[in-house]
Order: structure tokens, then C-alpha cells, then sequence
């Protein structure tokens, strides 16, 4: 998936007026050298720059599995935003690489199989569903191939002048076009061969909702290994295997960035069959393998674009989101920058994107210094390598073993150091308590029982733990978190330790760990606030630990903060002799 909270709920609907934010069209298409080279298995009439040759079978191409003969037009030429309508607004000329000449009248071809979303009640499949109290009788589109040639080329074929939740043609040539390119890339450049097929992508995903007779825009983008996805409601456009599906907003279709594309079909390469893996570690639950895979589908998408931004346009000020008139979300700018300097562990969230632009941004540091090429075959030669559950230490250690057998000793003391200045060589997921909430991502607890029959029973450790700094001569703080939603039903404790180092949790329910003390968390002074109150004799000033052990309800935390404890007084809850 592209972004984190674009969406509230799964489905979005917009009933706005659409905003001015026109794709705008400029100039003249021209024939551009960079995004066609990456051609592959070009049929052999494809030629470079297209020259216009009449079509003598104008009539067939709209007909779908025509088993005529070969086609003697093309090359199929079309437009496409090199990479968005922010930062190439005017549409440049490439051929559409390796269509498949036996499936006319579809982006059928090497690589990708593109249909687009039509808003068509009567051929959508009907979907009633109970949604957050309403009764809701929603229809999903129906995919359909679209984008047609005219006498062999796709170049009539532009962005709207304004976007709105439509169903447009131009964002299918944009989603087969960056597919063929982006595998020409991993194939090509690295002998990738497993989607060597034509995955299916969907473009326009939109869904019809019969409450306010409108339809609903999916403002999201995804890789699916399943084919469908599940966000409240069951999203299944029939497809059997893996598939690409981009939806839009009143004021952004995420098909019309190319980052998007290459960011998605990433996953698709390089992360269906390795991080995916919500892990218990002895610091408790890791999320790092899928902070992997989202930093990786950045990092791919960013160095074949040669730009350090992601969704400059597709998460730039995405449009407040709305169903049948209510506002759902609003969303400021998610787009993320590589370049941008970010370390383990301050910067942790817990939440995938933005925990993958950590790495992301040592990956990034890593191009600079090597370039590209070197960069691209390092990073890529130990990724291949990665299982489910590779967290960031691995990967960074694994990167940096790759670089010290292929490379010569100046490139490989580049990475260590792009990887070490970032505090990824040995990266422990404990979070210094001024920097939860930060980044404006609230720290997630899951609920205990989350695991199942985990390792850990009815507990569910947190994705990090929380350092704080007690000071010379305290013999009584708290650790204050305010909660987001109120703290209601929590039921956690804390296992607290001195030293800094992240505390390290045995592997049975209530046993083993080599903290100090294990503490209830308490409600503060109000409902938004837990406490924890560390007191006795033997509280040492200096860096202290604790990990939190959720027994009741999830709840996430959106600040936390240390405070001489008022009332901790005679108290000595570490249990000291
Ligand atoms: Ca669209
Ligand atoms: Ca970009
Ligand atoms: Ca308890
Ligand atoms: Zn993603």
C-alpha cells in the first residue's frame, strides 16, 4: 500500500465539487529516449520514434481476443507523465512496450494486464454490507478494457482536464506503461524473472453507494498477493492470482504517479515472498520485516525515478475524504523524502511507511555516495536474500556484508557508515519518551490476546519500548503517556530496567524478563493519561527502559513524558531491598 492514512475507512466517497487541480496537458508530446530504452521484448516493428503508419486494420482493434493476423500498425505509440502531473505536468511520447498482438483491443502484454474500473452499476458486483451502523447496498465497479487504439496508437488518449472520480483510459496506459517499465528494470538490470507474466492491475477503483446514489472513491493504493483485500468490506474483482489495485480522489488519481506504480509493482517483485512477517522478538512484537518492504518499494520507485521524493503529487495534500457528504479524514502531506535524515531509534513509529524511511534514507545515502548503478546491485544482491521476518539489523548487516564482498573498501566503509550514522547496524526499538508522537503518528499498542496462542498468551508486547532519563537525586518519577481515545479499558504493565539497553522478554506468559520490577500502569490525573511510578531506594539517575505488556484493550499513545512523581512518595514499587 501507498500511504498510511489516506483513508479512514476503507472506502471513501466524494460528493465535493472537484477542484481546480487540472492534469494540466502542455506543449507537444515528444518521443522520449529514457522512458522508451527500457523497452522490453519490444515486438519488431516497435520502433524508437513513432512513425505515424496507416492502419490498415482499424476496424479489428477494438475487438478483443481477434485471432487475425499479426499487427501491421504501430507502434503503439501513447502518453503518459514521465513521472507526475506536479513535476512533469506535460505528457511525454513513449511506444507501449510488448503488447500482446493476440489480445487487441487490451493492454494485454509481457508484463501487465491493465483494466480499468467502470462506473457501471448493472455490471458491478452488489455488495450489502452493515458499515458503522448503516445499512449500505454498495456496488463495486466492473473492470473493463478501455483504452483503445486509434488506427494503432494510444495518443488521443490524455489526462482529463480536471480530475474527479472517473473512469478514465489515461490512467490505464499510465499503470501498463511504468509496469513494463519498472520490470524491464528489475529483469533486465538483475535477471528478476518472477513476474514474468502479465500481472493484473485495475485502475479507477470505485465503488457505488446506493444510500446517496453515488459513486465512492477507493482513495488507496495496493498490491494484493491474494488478488482481493479486505478494508471493513470485501474488495474481490475475481482476479485468481496476485494484482495491482489503484483507486483515486476527487482531486488525485494515484495511477497518474509514476512513483506509485513502481512503488506497488515492487512489492509485487520483491516483497510478495519475503517481509511480511509481524514478528515476537525478545524486545517484543516487530513490524520492522514490513517497514522493509515498504522502504525497499520506495527506494526502487526513487532510484529509478532518480528522485528522493515519493507521492509528491498522489500524497501531497490529498484531498479530505468524505462518504455521502461526511468528512471522513483529512490528510496533509504524506509524501516522503529519502534525502530526509533519519535514525533508529528516535524516529520509530511502529507504523510501516514511516518506520521504512528510516532505512530508506540509509539506502538513499548509500546511492549518493555510490551512484546508481552500485548502489542499485548492492542493495538488491542482499535484499534477495531476506526471509519473512528480516528486521532492520539483519538487513543492514546483510547490505553491508554484500558490499564488503563485491565492492572495494572505500564503497563498502560508505555504507557502513550510511547504515551506522543511522543507527541501523545494531538497531533496538526503544523510543526516547520526547519522541513519541513526533512525526504525528501515535504509538500503536495491540490489544493482549492480539497474538493468539503466542509466544507471550494474553500478552501483547509493544512494537517499541520507551526510554526515558531519570534524573540525579529522584527517588520517585512517572512515566506519563497521554493516550489518544482515552485510556478506558486499558489493562498493561510496564517492565522497567535500568541502563538504557532495550529490556529483553522471556518466552512464556508472566515469565522471564531482566527487569528491574514489572508495574501496573495506573490512570493519570485524567482520562487521556497512564502512569507509570517508578520509586524506591534503588532508582538510579540515568537511562532507564520499559517495555509495555498490554493485557486489555488496544490503545495508542500519542505523547509521553517523564514527571517527579507527586504522589509516589514512600512508595517502592521496583520492589527494592
Ligand atoms: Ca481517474
Ligand atoms: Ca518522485
Ligand atoms: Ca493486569
Ligand atoms: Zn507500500
Amino acid at each position: 500500500m501507498i500511504g498510511r492514512n489516506v483513508i479512514a475507512a476503507g472506502f471513501v466517497l466524494s460528493l465535493g465539487a472537484c477542484t481546480d487541480e487540472s492534469a494540466e496537458i502542455g506543449g507537444t508530446p515528444q518521443a522520449d529516449a529514457e522512458t522508451t530504452d527500457v523497452a522490453v521484448d519490444a515486438p519488431e516493428d516497435v520502433a524508437q520514434d513513432g512513425v505515424d503508419t496507416p492502419d490498415s486494420m482499424a476496424t479489428d482493434i477494438a475487438v478483443p481476443d481477434s485471432e487475425d493476423a499479426p499487427d501491421t500498425t504501430g507502434p503503439p505509440r501513447a502518453l503518459v507523465f514521465e513521472e507526475n502531473p506536479i513535476d512533469s505536468p506535460s505528457p511525454v511520447e513513449v511506444v507501449l512496450t510488448d503488447l500482446n498482438p493476440q489480445q487487441k483491443g487490451r493492454l494485454t502484454g509481457g508484463y501487465a494486464n491493465v483494466q480499468n474500473c467502470v462506473a457501471d452499476k448493472d455490471a458491478g458486483k452488489a455488495m450489502p454490507v452493515e458499515f458503522g451502523g448503516f445499512k449500505l447496498d454498495l456496488t463495486l465497479c466492473a473492470p473493463k478494457y478501455t483504452a483503445l487504439p486509434e488506427d494503432g496508437v494510444y495518443t488521443h488518449i490524455t489526462p482529463p482536464e480536471t480530475q474527479s472520480i472517473d473512469s478514465d483510459a489515461f490512467a490505464e496506459v499510465m499503470m501498463y506503461h511504468h509496469i513494463q517499465r519498472i520490470h524491464g528494470y528489475f529483469k533486465d538490470g538483475f535477471g528478476l524473472t518472477d513476474l514474468d507474466y502479465p500481472l493484473d492491475a485495475l485502475v479507477n477503483v470505485q465503488v457505488h453507494v446506493a444510500l446517496c446514489d453515488s459513486w465512492a472513491a477507493f482513495g488507496n493504493a495496493l498490491f494484493t498477493p491474494e488478488g482481493s483485500f479486505n478494508f471493513g468490506i470485501d474488495f474481490d474483482f475475481g482476479f485468481e492470482g496476485a494484482a495491482i489495485i489503484f483507486g483515486q480522489t476527487a482531486d488525485k488519481d494515484f495511477a497518474y504517479e509514476a512513483d506509485v506504480i513502481a512503488h506497488e509493482y515492487t512489492h509485487a517483485m520483491i516483497g510478495a515472498t519475503r517481509l511480511n512477517a509481524i514478528t515476537v522478538d525478545e524486545q517484543g512484537l516487530s513490524n520492522l520485516a514490513g517497514a522493509l518492504n515498504e522502504g525497499y518499494a520506495d527506494y526502487f520507485a526513487c532510484t529509478t525515478a532518480g528522485d528522493s521524493v515519493i507521492g509528491n503529487y498522489a500524497l501531497n495534500a490529498v484531498a479530505g475524504l468524505t462518504v455521502c457528504g461526511v468528512p471522513l479524514s483529512t490528510s496533509g502531506n504524506l509524501a516522503r523524502d529519502l534525502a530526509t535524515f533519519r535514525t533508529c531509534p528516535a524516529d520509530l513509529t511502529a507504523e510501516v511507511h514511516a518506520d521504512g524511511e528510516i532505512f530508506a534514507s540509509a539506502l538513499w545515502a548509500i546511492r549518493d555516495a555510490l551512484g546508481a548503478e552500485k548502489a542499485d546491485a548492492v542493495i538488491l544482491g542482499a535484499l534477495v536474500g531476506f526471509t519473512q521476518s528480516t528486521g532492520f539489523t539483519e538487513a543492514a548487516q546483510a547490505t553491508l556484508a554484500e558490499a564488503q564482498a563485491t565492492l572495494d573498501a572505500g564503497d563498502a566503509a560508505a555504507v557502513e557508515k550510511a547504515f551506522g550514522d543511522r543507527g541501523l547496524l545494531a538497531c533496538e526499538r526503544v523510543i526516547p519518551a520526547n519522541r513519541v508522537g513526533v512525526r504525528g503518528i501515535p504509538l500503536t499498542f495491540e490489544a493482549g490476546g492480539a497474538l493468539g496462542n503466542g509466544p507471550l498468551g494474553p500478552v501483547t508486547p509493544g512494537y517499541v519500548q520507551i526510554g526515558f532519563l531519570v534524573p540525579e537525586g529522584a527517588s520517585s518519577v512517572d512515566l506519563v503517556l497521554e493516550v489518544g481515545g482515552g485510556a478506558g479499558d486499558v489493562d498493561a504493565d510496564a517492565v522497567v530496567k535500568a541502563g538504557g539497553s532495550a529490556v529483553q522478554l522471556g518466552g512464556g506468559p508472566g515469565s522471564g524478563h531482566d527487569g528491574v520490577a514489572r508495574i501496573a500502569l495506573r490512570k493519570g490525573a485524567s482520562n487521556k493519561e497512564l502512569v507509570v511510578t517508578l520509586s524506591g531506594s534503588c532508582l538510579s539517575p540515568g537511562p532507564w527502559s520499559a517495555a509495555i505488556l498490554n493485557e486489555g484493550d488496544g490503545f495508542a499513545v500519542i505523547s509521553a513524558r517523564l514527571e517527579i512523581s507527586p504522589e509516589g512518595g514512600d512508595a517502592n514499587t521496583l520492589g527494592c531491598p
